[in-house]
């Protein structure tokens, strides 16, 4: 090794220990005053459950406890002064970490990213490391993106327009319905061969199916009976639904 690479893998063990001793520290004024390590503004929604279940995974790897507040997405709360300083967006959820100075952390991949990259980062459970797995890292990133730019919105339109819309739109709710079909045919495609979306070989469970999964769970919701039609969808689905945390992530914020 370098004396230059060298110095710099000091400076970055120094960071780290500093790093953990600042958590040991916060976590132990955090126990205190009886707060959690992080607080979680939610919904029962699917974007509100990608957050509720990784914080679940997390809490039974490393004991983060969190605390959530159900905000009432039909009565606009999220829309209200308090909650557009958090998140100007006026959309759930919002994690709030203690452990790091109340840092504020809106749009659900960036969250899932913040709690891998400070809470699982040595471990890497549930990500990829960027520098010594940089194809995986990638690979997870490109599912996320795509289900943020493709399966969460699409399948919102669609139970838009199937349940909520004040007029009926046949056009509409077609267009979208028959989107996300074919979104979950290119879910499909990816797990023909795989058991989890990134990660080498048949892949290994991490972010970017948290990401995608309660998309999937809620396809009743916008008039999808089953998943018949995609097998090895089903078979991802039926995998992930085994985790008891996963289990347990589904059900917030009915059962806090
Ligand atoms: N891109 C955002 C989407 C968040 C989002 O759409 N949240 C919905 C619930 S699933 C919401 O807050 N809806 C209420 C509203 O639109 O005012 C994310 O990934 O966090």
């Amino acid at each position: 090794m370098s004396s230059f690479a060298a110095s710099r893998r000091l400076v970055s063990i120094a960071r780290h220990s500093f790093r953990q001793r600042n958590f040991a520290t916060n976590s132990a004024l955090l126990k205190e005053q009886n707060l959690n390590a992080f607080k979680l503004y939610t919904a029962g929604t699917p974007n509100g459950r990608k957050v509720s279940i990784l914080l679940e995974e997390l809490k039974g790897l490393y004991q983060h406890e969190y605390e959530v507040e159900k905000i009432d997405i039909s009565k606009n709360t999220q829309k209200e002064p308090w909650f557009l300083k958090m998140n100007p967006n006026g959309r759930i959820p919002v994690l709030v970490d203690r452990l790091r100075d109340e840092f504020v952390v809106f749009e659900t991949g960036a969250i899932l990213l913040y709690l891998a990259q400070h809470y699982d980062k040595s471990l890497r459970n549930f990500s990829f490391d960027p520098n010594g797995q940089p194809n995986d890292y990638s690979t997870m990133l490109q599912w996320m993106f795509w289900a943020h730019g493709g399966l969460g919105p699409m399948q919102g339109q669609a139970n838009h327009f199937q349940r909520f819309a004040p007029v009926d739109i046949p056009y509409a709710k077609k267009r979208y319905l028959e989107e996300t079909e074919r979104l979950y045919g290119v879910l499909q495609m990816r797990l023909e061969t795989r058991e989890y979306l990134a990660g080498p070989d048949k892949g290994t469970y991490s972010i970017a199916d948290i990401n995608a999964y309660p998309w999937i769970a809620g396809h009743g919701f916008c008039g999808i009976e089953n998943l018949d039609s995609w097998p090895a969808l089903k078979a991802w689905f039926d995998r992930i639904s085994e985790r008891p945390q996963v289990q347990a992530g589904m059900q917030v914020p009915n059962l806090q």
